[in-house]
């Protein structure tokens, strides 16, 4: 994976915000192929099923339903601010197209396609507060959502460093501070899953098309698989970065106690200078298990220096 480090701007903004806009994140050619990979589904779905109860079209773990998704994996323009914003031990967690046609004559303000919320499902109620970060979305739009009104997804801004639900004012619909965020159609926005988002009613002649691809640490379990299938593992055998991101492993610990073999973008994070961990910990990454008496010198000198500076 090609490397794009984050400016500090862009990184400033993540950390305070939640979320962050990369404007032009897909070129037209990809754009065009992802978009008419997404109208092919779409049609395909509405008449076989039709729109869900919100009125939206929904296709999760598309990532192996065409190779145009396959390259949003690891996109060149959005993909290496994961590991720069979470982790290298990530993975894919989801792939999910949301289509979101014009919401019906006379449909109110109030409506909620997707009321607010977290990312992550019952862990997100299950994990005491505060939540830490552990998962992270870029969602690539494919429609004109330059303005607000057209089913954008909403954000309320610092969120991500909240504990307990965001204050709603007396006869407001949403919480004090929301935004709808908005964009060109191969803009991306990504968002981390403490943010708290939602999505309103689809007031414009516009149907908003977006694909969402979420990654999170490798020890927690994928939001809409289980695993990936045979077939599409095979396809990226020759990918190690994105045999990793699509869950694969090499090793039986694979999961708790990783090997380089089972994460290259461990190695990718430190050739490009990311690795911040503390003197401690480099030591013990450089220890045999069977070096007990060894390691517990060695951590007792490093301690013993700190505590002596
Ligand atoms: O459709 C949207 O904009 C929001 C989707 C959403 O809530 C999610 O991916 O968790």
């Amino acid at each position: 994976m090609q490397f794009k480090p984050l400016t500090a701007e862009q990184s400033e903004s993540f950390e305070k915000n939640g979320f962050l806009v990369v404007p032009g994140a897909l070129d037209g050619e990809t754009l065009a192929r992802v978009t008419e990979a997404v109208d092919r589904i779409y049609e395909r779905g509405l008449r076989e099923e039709g729109l869900n109860k919100a009125g939206a079209f929904e296709r999760r773990n598309c990532i192996g339903m065409d190779d145009a998704f396959l390259e949003l994996l690891d996109w060149r323009e959005t993909v290496p601010y994961v590991p720069q914003l979470l982790t290298w031990d990530v993975q894919l967690d989801t792939s999910h197209i949301i289509v979101r046609p014009p919401s019906p004559p006379g449909t109110s303000a109030a409506f909620k396609a997707i009321g607010w919320h977290r990312d992550g499902g019952i862990a997100t109620h299950e994990i005491p507060e505060p939540l830490p970060r552990l998962r992270m979305k870029v969602c690539y739009l494919l429609s004109d959502l330059s303005g607000p009104g057209r089913g954008n997804t909403r954000f309320v801004p610092g969120s991500h460093l909240m504990v307990g639900y965001p204050e709603r004012d007396e006869g407001e619909i949403d919480p004090r501070g929301t935004i709808e965020v908005t964009g060109k159609p191969g803009d991306a926005v990504l968002f981390e899953n403490r943010t708290f988002h939602a999505v309103g009613p689809n007031l414009s002649t516009i149907t908003r098309k977006t694909i969402f691809m979420g990654y999170s640490y490798r020890w927690l379990r994928p939001l809409d698989f289980v695993v990936q299938p045979p077939e599409l593992m095979e396809k990226v055998q020759d990918n190690a970065v994105r045999w990793q991101l699509l869950g694969g492993w090499k090793t039986d610990m694979a999961f708790s106690l990783p090997k380089d073999e089972d994460v290259p973008l461990r190695a990718w994070y430190r050739e490009h200078g990311l690795d911040t961990r503390s003197a401690l910990d480099v030591e013990m990454d450089k220890m045999r298990p069977d070096d007990g008496i060894r390691r517990r010198q060695r951590v007792a000198s490093i301690v013993g220096s700190r505590m002596d500076a």
